[in-house]
Formats: structure tokens, C-alpha cells, sequence
């Protein structure tokens, strides 16, 4: 057994070898060289992860990432709240792939800490306006048909630093109030049309059983379009930080009414304004008005590498990898720009491109060693198309805190470094 692997390895290699090097051609340089020489065979030095056994199944019930990936965290900004208990920690989008978001590395944002819920004492009521007031137990709600559905989170907060100016250097803290994940539940449909929604109804709100009691004012409509009760999320039941042991899946619409530690909907003909709704979570316009209610997250995008935290190291060919996504459906086009939105170019979209869900771009792009503004802008399937700062603050001020999905730009010096800038 021991030495058959040996052969089968050693063939594998130089496959690889042989295939990276006719990809890369006589353009991979340097690199092609390396690859040569590791085509032989096996280095007769062998690194310790090939000379000993590594640890057994038992050693990890749970897995972890690789310890050469434990700069892949979520980060906070510790001036920006006064305490942690209410505030907001930021996914690494720079070192993320794909569209999922890993459920360790998922955004939190709450306001009176992470709640700590047993599942067999919590209990969602369903009262108001409705036939049949119901309370539901964890089994309950196990018991009633599910529905998996992809959906972006993002708090209405992100970007929110930035409407004076650049100010936060790393697309984690610029856009990393974001997160997408498949998540599985009972639709609300469902659970509404147990509890019989009485006519005249318009309204559900949503409130959670943390410290804060985060209620929300939801149209009925939304609730009885894609709303879902969802107790898991990509593939295992939530992290308490997302609102174990359940939370209110809201595609599209902004992060603060996605309801964590979910124990009441009430049904009725009005919103409460609750204090989330009015003082919080409102677009102050320069008169000093505010909107009431913006519940959509407009189309956003942003360029995750190159990025402040994943510089340049020396002119060749890179790949310009980037997010996009809408809380109006899907994404329809990506333009990519690198001089600053004076010319643009269609970024490739790749699949899965779903609504209401993080897509996303990658583009091939050659850097001169010269100084370039990267940017990217989404389009959306409704036509809309992601403003710049400067549109987005005629008709906002600069007085706003919520909802900025203007076009994010990164100045890339002829060192390579990449900075956080705002460009007229
Ligand atoms: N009960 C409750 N739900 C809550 C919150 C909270 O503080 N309490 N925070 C809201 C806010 S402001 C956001 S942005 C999202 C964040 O979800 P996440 O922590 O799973 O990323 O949860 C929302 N749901
Ligand atoms: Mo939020």
C-alpha cells in the first residue's frame, strides 16, 4: 500500500506541470522555470506534510481553515461604536471567492450583543390581524414544508462612513457589511396562511428576542412574496450571531429587518415606527427631511482584488475580481474601468447570476506598473444604474449615514499599493 501512491503522485505532478506550462507559455516567465524544474519528480528533500502522517479524522470534528489562512477574519472598526455589544464586525470580501459567504466569516451587526437562545424554550408567535393566533414551537416549524433560497444581507450602513469622503482604507470596512448565503426556513406565506390573515391587513411587524427587541414594520406584501423564517443557513442551522435559532429572510431589502432571534409577527393595518424605522435606518436629505422608509438595497458593486488589502506585486497579468448585486432582481452588467470612469469596459458576469443575491465578475487585466483608478459600476435588471458619489450626494447631501451604493474607487500607485479614493 505505502509505496503505490508514490508512481500515481509523481505522474500527477508532472501532468500538472506539463499542463500549467503549455497554458502559460513563454509569457509565465519566472514562473514557468519553477514549474520545469519540479517536473523530474519529487524533490528528494521531502517537505514535512509528504515525510510524516498528518493527524487523524478524530483530531477535528469540526474543521477549521488552514492555519496559513488565519488572516482571513472578520474585522471591526473600534471607532466606530461605543461598545461592541452594539456594533458591527466585517466580512473579508478581499479574501473571499465565489458568491457564499462562509458562516464564520458572515458580517455581524447587533445592538444589544449576540442572544444566547435555547431552541426548545423559544417560540414564534403569530397574533394580530389574523384567524388562528399560533405559537410555534422548533419542531413546529421542522415540520412544515422548507424552501432554500440565496440571498444577499447587507446593512443599510454600508458604506456609511464614506459619505464625506474616502475615509476607511480595505474593501472589507468600505463594503463589508455584506454577506450572501443559501437559507433554509418556512416561507411566510406559509406561516401567514396558517394563521389566516384577516382582511384589511397590510402590515407584519417583526421582533427579535435579543436585549434590543429590534422590531420592524413590514409590508404584508413583501412577507407574502419571499419572505422566509429561515432556521438555517448554508447547510447548517445559524451561528447565534445570525439569529440562531431563527431570523427573518428579507431578499433584497436592507440588513436591519432581517429580524435575528425572531419570537413575534404581529399582523395589521399600519406601520409602528418603531425607533429602527424613525430615528434609525432613515436617508436625512439636505433639507434636514428624511425619507420614510427605504427598504431596498439598490444595485451595488465593487472590485474585491485589487483592492487596499490585496496589492499589486510588479506589472503582468492580474484578474479583476468583483461583486455585484441588487435587492431589485439580478444583476444585468458589470462596466469595469481603470482610468477613473472615463472609459468602461463589460465585465464577464459568472454564473450563477440570481436575484437578489451577490454575483459575480472577473476580468482579465494586464498592469502597466503605472499609476490607474479602478472602478466598477453595476446595472440591474430594472435598468438601473449604480450612481457616483457625487450624483448620489445631489440629491442626498452629505449628511446621510444609510443606503450609499455609489461607485467605489481604488487609486493603484506605481508601487503597486492600492488606496481607497474618491474621484469627482
Ligand atoms: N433582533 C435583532 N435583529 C437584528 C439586529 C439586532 O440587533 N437585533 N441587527 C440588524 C441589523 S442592523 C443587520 S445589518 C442585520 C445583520 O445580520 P447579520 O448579523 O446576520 O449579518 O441583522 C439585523 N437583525
Ligand atoms: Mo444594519
Amino acid at each position: 500500500m505505502t509505496d503505490k501512491p508514490r508512481p500515481h503522485n509523481q505522474a500527477l505532478q508532472s501532468g500538472i506541470a506539463l499542463g500549467r506550462r503549455a497554458l502559460l507559455g513563454g509569457a509565465a516567465g519566472a514562473l514557468g522555470g519553477a514549474v520545469a524544474a519540479r517536473a523530474g519528480g519529487i524533490p528528494k528533500d521531502l517537505p514535512d506534510w509528504t515525510a510524516g502522517m498528518g493527524p487523524g479524522v478524530a483530531d477535528e470534528p469540526y474543521g477549521t481553515p488552514s492555519k496559513f489562512e488565519a488572516h482571513v477574519v472578520r474585522r471591526n472598526v473600534e471607532w466606530l461604536t461605543a461598545s461592541t455589544e452594539s456594533s458591527v464586525n466585517f466580512t473579508p470580501l478581499q479574501d473571499l471567492n465565489g458568491i457564499l459567504t462562509p458562516n464564520g466569516l458572515f458580517f455581524e451587526r447587533h445592538h444589544s450583543g449576540r442572544a444566547d437562545v435555547d431552541p426548545a424554550q423559544h417560540r414564534l408567535v403569530i397574533h394580530g390581524m389574523v384567524e388562528r393566533p399560533v405559537s410555534l414551537s422548533m419542531e413546529d416549524l421542522y415540520r412544515l414544508p422548507p424552501v432554500d433560497r440565496i440571498a444577499f444581507t447587507e446593512c443599510a450602513a454600508n458604506g456609511g462612513m464614506e459619505w464625506r469622503g474616502a475615509q476607511l482604507n480595505g474593501v472589507q470596512f468600505v463594503r463589508g457589511m455584506l454577506g450572501c448565503a443559501q437559507w433554509t426556513g418556512v416561507s411566510v406565506r406559509t406561516l401567514l396562511e396558517h394563521a389566516g390573515v384577516r382582511p384589511g391587513a397590510k402590515w407584519v411587524l417583526a421582533e427579535g428576542a435579543d436585549n434590543a427587541a429590534l422590531d420592524r414594520s413590514i409590508p404584508l406584501d413583501k412577507m407574502l412574496d419571499d419572505a422566509i423564517v429561515a432556521y438555517a443557513q448554508n447547510g447548517e442551522r445559524l451561528r447565534p450571531g445570525q439569529g440562531y435559532p431563527i431570523r427573518l429572510v428579507l431578499p433584497g431589502y436592507e440588513g436591519n429587518m432581517w429580524v435575528k432571534w425572531l419570537r413575534r409577527l404581529e399582523v395589521g393595518d399600519e406601520p409602528w415606527y418603531t425607533r429602527w424605522e424613525t430615528s434609525k435606518y432613515t436617508d436625512l436629505l439636505p433639507t434636514g427631511k428624511a425619507i420614510r422608509f427605504s427598504f431596498v438595497q439598490e444595485a451595488n458593486s465593487v472590485i474585491t482584488s485589487p483592492a487596499p488589502e490585496k496589492p499589486l506585486n510588479g506589472p503582468g497579468p492580474y484578474v479583476i475580481r468583483g461583486l455585484a448585486w441588487s435587492g431589485n432582481g439580478r444583476i444585468a452588467r458589470v462596466d469595469v474601468s481603470t482610468d477613473g470612469g472615463r472609459n468602461w469596459v463589460q465585465a464577464p458576469l459568472q454564473e450563477p447570476v440570481l436575484p437578489k443575491a451577490l454575483t459575480r465578475f472577473y476580468l482579465p487585466w494586464r498592469w502597466d506598473g503605472g499609476s490607474a483608478l479602478l472602478q466598477c459600476r453595476a446595472i440591474d435588471e430594472t435598468g438601473y444604474v449604480q450612481p457616483t458619489i457625487e450624483a448620489l450626494r445631489t440629491v442626498r447631501g452629505r449628511n446621510s449615514i444609510y443606503h450609499n451604493n455609489s461607485i467605489v474607487t481604488w487609486l493603484v500607485n506605481t508601487t503597486g499599493e492600492v488606496e481607497n479614493v474618491q474621484v469627482a
